[in-house]
């Protein structure tokens, strides 16, 4: 195979964005926008990006550096397509994770004046929300520490009030923040994680965040696996030897509202959509994309199926999320017109097919406590509001608790990644002996279901008898006879 090669060859450009969360979907996504934006602007418009991390991956910050802040994009169309795109948009990246230099670097670069923006990809926990109700997890140890220690904080919400309170005091204007996790509302949820902390610390503060900082929406889009070394054998044949290099697929998407008081880059000339309101794009991404790749992701690893092409391979599998995405997920989307979402199903199957990618059910099963509320609970609650059914949302919920247990299906053990992982195994010990005891605890985990739902029997009955037949018959007969399951419960 021979890639089509996109070299980078413009000159230095300025920091204006400063981003925390240098994982590989940032390094695949914004990085790749800002790019083509500043491969336009032969560099001079003075959006380049400095990236950090702040508790995790020093190694990456220092390979990065050690590369000359360069690396390889490899947008896979399918197994013969690829295009390697080299990036140069991160101009410096720093490691804030311990006391030291590196926090300090990051707090003066968020307090330049010439930083305009601060983009974020933490991950649904990173910004210590109770998953359920969206506020500040103010008993969170971290949280605990940046509130003791507010001039040397220690997570993002922490970042971002200690570098507004520079500015603050310094009389220089504040950053817009532009949350780019899967999250709803990802704006309003952060803007509220930093006006509860900076409550905490100084209400002249919060104050001014409330009036002066802008929180735009966005929603993000592109699958971008963790690397595997098979990927980096790819890689190799290809000619690229490149330890930040990062594998994805060729769709991507961007939408963001624009409400940026203080500049932006010409996004839409790079194909990001600005727009007034992105609710409605979050809610579909959310629910139809995301919310199939949890159910083939609790499932599959239950079954032992390793990637995500692997699961919609499975004519079974991939017929359950064609008829979560038509039944469940579509009917509780309200789209601008010309939305047509039977389309955007079909091309999220295709998309899922593509083998090239790697993606690890595993990957997508981790930190369940905080997916499931927007990807599913939000759709199910709409659903039976309109007296909907939700079948597969239950199937989920029950394969999603029975994958806490840290054992599938075929008695096969594996490591559950989730801030309450303790709180799961402790109740799988207590309710060893009882499924019904077992899921109606599960349910009432409040952190994660709203009371509602976890009163309402037409959600509960389901997901008893669902996690039932999966526990007793295995996946594979639970499919085969779901439309039976789906009429006795
Ligand atoms: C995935 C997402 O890991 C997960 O939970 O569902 O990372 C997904 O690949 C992206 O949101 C696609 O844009």
């Amino acid at each position: 195979m021979s890639p089509d090669t996109v070299p980078s060859n413009y000159g230095q450009a300025d920091i204006g964005i400063v981003h925390l969360g240098l994982g590989a979907f940032h390094r695949a996504h914004q990085a790749v926008y800002l790019e083509q934006h500043l491969a336009r602007h032969g560099g001079s418009s003075g959006w380049g990006i400095s990236s950090a991390n702040i508790r995790s991956n020093w190694r990456l910050v220092e390979q990065l550096r050690a590369q000359g802040q360069r690396y390889h994009v490899a947008e896979y169309t399918d197994s013969e397509h690829v295009t390697l795109r080299e990036v140069a948009a991160i101009r410096e990246t720093l490691y804030a994770g311990e006391d030291g230099p590196g926090r300090e670097a990051l707090l003066d670069r968020m307090s330049d004046p010439k930083v305009r923006i601060v983009t974020l990809t933490v991950t649904e926990k990173g910004y210590y929300l109770s998953p359920a109700e969206g506020t500040l997890m103010v008993n969170d140890p971290a949280i605990i520490h940046d509130i003791e220690k507010p001039e040397s904080p220690c997570t993002a919400p922490g970042m971002l009030v200690e570098a507004l309170a520079r500015r603050h005091r310094a009389g220089i204007p504040a950053f817009t923040v532009l949350s780019c996790d899967n999250m709803p509302d990802n704006g309003k949820r952060t803007r509220q994680a930093v006006i509860d902390l900076a409550c905490q610390r100084d209400a002249a503060l919060a104050e001014w965040i409330a009036t002066d900082v802008a929180f735009p929406s966005s929603m993000v889009d592109r699958i971008v696996p963790a690397m595997t070394e098979q990927d980096f054998t790819r890689l190799a044949d290809l000619g690229i030897d490149d330890a930040a290099a990062v594998v994805c697929e060729a769709f991507s998407q961007w939408v963001v509202e624009d409400d940026f008081p203080q500049g932006r880059p010409d996004w839409e000339r790079d194909g990001v959509e600005m727009v007034n309101d992105v609710a409605p794009f979050e809610a579909m991404k959310l629910r139809m994309l995301n919310g199939s790749h949890s159910l083939l992701a609790y499932l599959g690893a239950l079954d032992d199926v390793e990637t995500v092409a692997d699961a919609v391979s499975r004519h079974d599998i991939a017929a359950l999320l064609k008829r979560y995405m038509q039944d469940e997920a579509a009917p509780t989307l309200a789209m601008p017109p010309g939305t047509d979402l039977e389309t955007y199903a079909e091309r999220l199957l295709a998309r899922f097919a593509n083998d090239s990618l790697r993606h690890r059910t595993h990957q997508i099963a981790m930190d369940g406590s905080q997916k499931l509320p927007q990807r599913w609970l939000a759709g199910a609650q709409s659903r039976l509001a309109a007296g909907g059914d939700i079948a597969c949302t239950a199937l989920g919920v029950a394969a999603w608790i029975r994958y806490t247990q840290g054992r599938d299906l075929h008695g096969q053990l594996h490591a559950v990644d989730d801030p309450m992982a303790e709180t799961f195994a402790e109740l799988h010990r207590r309710h060893a002996n009882s499924d019904e005891a077992l899921v109606a605890a599960f349910l009432g985990l409040e952190a994660v279901f709203p009371k509602a739902l976890a009163l309402d029997g037409r959600f509960t009955q389901p997901v008893l008898a669902a996690y039932r037949s999966l526990t007793a018959r295995g996946v594979v007969a639970t499919l085969d006879d779901f439309d039976q399951l789906v009429s006795r419960s």
